[in-house]
Order: C-alpha cells, then structure tokens, then sequence
C-alpha cells in the first residue's frame, strides 16, 4: 500500500548516564571552561533550590515547586539565547532564568506572593513565570508573529511540561507557529509525571516530540540530563529559528526527582525504586564524573565551588527576607494601567474600612 507520510523522530545525546562520550563532541563541549561554567549554572540552581524549599518548610515562603534534576535543560536554554530573545517560561526554569539576569531574590519574592517579583529588572521582555498550564503558548506565538512582521532576528523560546502538551493551548500555538513559520523554539521538560499522573497515562502519543509533525515542522528528542545534548539541539533550532526556518520542538527526556511542589507528596504515588534508579541519570553528577575523567574537577574545586553558591544563595535569601511586605491596598494596582472608577471607590473604602 503506498504511504500517505512517514516520519522520524531522532533523539540527541552525547554523554551518556555513565559519563562516557557518545559520537563526536560538538565544539562548544570540547571546551573545559564552558562545561565548567555550565556545571556552575547548574550547581547554583540546585543549592538555591534546596534553600527555597527549606525556606518554604520553615513558613518563609509560599508553595514552591523544584526543579532539582531538571537543571540541564534549564541551564542550557539559558546559556544560548541571546538577550533580545524573549522566554515564556513555566515553573521550573530557574536555571535559565537567573542566567537571563533574573534575580534570586525576584523569584522568592513571587513564591513569597509578592507581585513585584515578577517585574525582572534585568531582562524587561521576558515574561514571568507561567503556573496555569501551557496558557503561556500561545503568547510564545503572538510575540514570535510580532518578531516576525518586524522583520527582526530574534527567538521566542517558550517552555513547558510535559503534561502541557495536552492542552488546547499548546495545540493551536503549534498549529499556528507552523503555518506561520514562525521564530519560537517549543521546548518541552518532560520529567515523566504531571503531578501523579504517569507520561503514559495523559497522552497516547509514542513521544511528545512527534506532535509537531502534525503542526508542520521538525520535532526531536534529546537526553534531557545530557546539557550537551540540550545546549546542542537548542542551539540549531534558535538558529533554525533566526535565519527563518521555521519552529522546531525540542522534547528533552528527564525525570522529576522530586515532590511535584511542597504541597505534595510523591511517595503516595510512585516507588522509591524508581525514583533511586532516576538519581544515577541526574544531569550535575554526569557532568561532574565527565569533567572529572578530564581532569577538568576535583574535589577542592567542589568544595569551593558549594561554598561560593551557598554564599550566593545566602545573600539573595537575607535581601528577600529584608524586602517590607506591600500594603494590602496594593492588590488594587496591577491589573490596570488605569484603574476603572469602580475600583478607585473600592480601594478608597478599603483605605478606610481595612476591609
Ligand atoms: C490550566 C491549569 N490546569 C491545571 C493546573 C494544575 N496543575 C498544576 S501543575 C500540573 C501538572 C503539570 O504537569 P507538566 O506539564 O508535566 O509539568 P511538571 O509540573 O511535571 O513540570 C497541573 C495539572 C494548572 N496549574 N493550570
Ligand atoms: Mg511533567
């Protein structure tokens, strides 16, 4: 019978779980000081996460979700764009965040509740995190039409779950991105789980990576814990993007080491077999037995390198923890740019009745 279509969906990688080289080396990756600098992103956005969950646990800050194991897609994301480009990320991009000039302190001020936390002061374009679930994408394609008619180089990168991608939303932003050509990089951390629900479980799809094919374009799976996979991939689709070829989809294979958020509970659902083999997969001890075997680390490098995030850390913590609470009346001053009059009088009453 002859065929109506066929596709492939290829999966990158170049470090496997044992650390060991897999294919030849892109170039960026032959250079011990980028990996290094890497591993520091990484590093930084693994301690300041462990803080912000012991912050949260001590009643310092609101429900945070972790991105511990997810650092490498993160990080590599963050080391390549360029600063004009504009991310919509979700809740776990920390890592590509603060490499984008986003600070410590911004993002617990937002799970602290605090709005001004989302108002970056270092890259303005960048949209703040995204919680409602893939809601982000089709600002990611709107932004990227804009980019487009204005006949700019520049990227969209829009992040999301896995479990995202079986939203409306993200349907028609890819639809749309691919009939348009647009310039935006979907990239998709797929940690096998939304919530408790397995990737099994939520989409019938062999892999995410292949919904693309059916918007138009080039969809394609990398080892999410190998960063010279993502930083790879990541960087020849914005490439790919620039020079006005079009989206791509970058479907990056993880595994969320830990609770969904604070608010959650994992072990109810899953085992903690499971879970422990993940752990000789995660992305930080990879680069670490890789950058070791070149004798590129040591353990004193470590140490200092622990030290110095800490230190980091610390000090983003103590200006967050320093930051004065906003006036209650200020719940009435961010969603317009000029307040209706109905809600003048209720911010007036407010002032005056506290309630
Ligand atoms: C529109 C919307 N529906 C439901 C939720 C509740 N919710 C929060 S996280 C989540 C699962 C998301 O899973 P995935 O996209 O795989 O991202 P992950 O948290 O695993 O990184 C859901 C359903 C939400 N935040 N927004
Ligand atoms: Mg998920």
């Amino acid at each position: 019978m002859p065929k109506a279509t066929s596709f492939t969906i290829p999966y990158f990688q170049w470090i496997n779980e044992k650390s060991e080289v897999v294919g030849e080396l892109p170039k960026f990756a032959e250079d011990a000081d980028t990996l290094t600098s890497l591993y520091r992103a990484m590093m930084l956005t693994r301690i300041f996460d462990k803080k912000a969950v012991a912050l949260q646990r001590t009643g310092k800050l609101g429900t945070y979700p972790s991105s511990l194991g997810q650092e490498a897609i993160s990080v590599a994301i963050g080391s390549v764009m360029q600063a004009d480009d504009v991310l919509f990320p979700y809740y776990r991009e920390y890592g590509a965040q603060f490499m984008r000039g986003v600070k410590m302190k911004e993002i617990l001020l937002y799970w602290g509740g605090d709005e001004r936390g989302m108002d970056y002061q270092g890259p303005r374009k960048d949209f703040p995190i995204c919680v409602p679930i893939a809601t982000h994408a089709p600002h990611a394609v709107g932004v990227a039409y804009a980019m487009k008619l204005r006949q700019q180089r520049r990227v969209a990168v829009f992040v999301c779950g896995d479990g995202a991608t079986s939203k409306g939303d993200f349907y028609e932003a890819i639809n749309a991105a691919g009939i348009w050509k647009l310039p935006v990089v979907f990239i998709v951390n797929n940690n096998q789980w939304a919530i408790s629900v397995r990737r099994e479980s939520q989409t019938g799809s062999d892999t995410i990576a292949q919904k693309a094919i059916a918007a138009g374009f080039d969809g394609e799976q990398v080892d999410g814990n190998d960063i010279v996979a993502v930083r790879q991939q990541f960087q020849q689709a914005l490439d790919k993007a620039r020079d006005g070829q079009g989206p791509t989809l970058i479907e990056a294979i993880t595994y969320r080491l830990c609770d969904h958020t604070t608010a959650d509970d994992a072990t109810r659902y899953r085992s903690e077999e499971e879970v422990k083999q993940h752990w000789q997969r995660e992305p930080i001890l990879r680069l670490k037995n890789y950058l070791t075997q070149q004798n590129s680390w040591d353990n004193k490098k470590e140490k200092a390198l622990i030290a110095e995030c800490g230190s980091e850390v610390e000090k983003a913590v103590d200006a967050y923890l320093a930051t004065p609470a906003q006036q209650p009346e200020s719940m009435f001053d961010y969603m317009y740019e000029s307040m209706p009059h109905d809600l003048k009088a209720q911010r007036r009453a407010f002032l005056i009745t506290g309630k």
